[in-house]
């Protein structure tokens, strides 16, 4: 099992090869606020782990371990994302709160989630009555 470092790597990966078709050390370093010093560890390290091949000069290619891992770890980013936006967390909050917890949750939760979003999706009453809830306990606070 890849260690939170590791999926944020992965999941970054994944998305500049997924955009860009490449990904660099330097737009690796970019997209996590890291040194390049520090890509560079940890791409050799996710070589040896097999989820990528690095070649110093040709850039690095994901496996299929490390494809799929990254596809898997895009989809639970995206989720809680659209989880959180679904119960009405303001959207300044959402990128910040989803880095702060993806790591941290079982896959058996981030399978729970996706049957809640599906629950408040399937039915627009249902989020009605969500909101409902929450305008009056914003009541109770004032
Ligand atoms: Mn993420």
């Amino acid at each position: 099992m890849p260690t939170p470092s590791m999926e944020d790597y992965i999941e970054q990966i994944y998305l500049l090869i997924e955009n860009k078709g490449y990904a660099r050390v330097s737009d690796i370093a970019e997209s996590l606020s890291v040194h390049p010093s520090s890509v560079t560890k940890m791409v050799q390290k996710l070589d040896k782990d097999d989820y990528l091949i690095y070649e110093r000069y040709r850039g690095l290619i994901l496996t299929p371990k490390g494809r799929k891992v990254g596809k898997r770890l895009v989809y639970r980013h995206d989720l809680l994302e659209q989880f959180l936006r679904l119960i009405g967390v303001k959207e300044e909050n959402i990128y910040e709160d989803v880095e702060g917890i993806e790591h941290h949750l079982s896959w058996d939760s981030i399978d729970r989630i996706g049957d809640i979003v599906q629950f408040l999706e399937e039915d627009s009453e249902r989020i009605n009555a969500l909101k409902f809830i929450q305008q009056q306990n914003d009541k109770n606070e004032e």
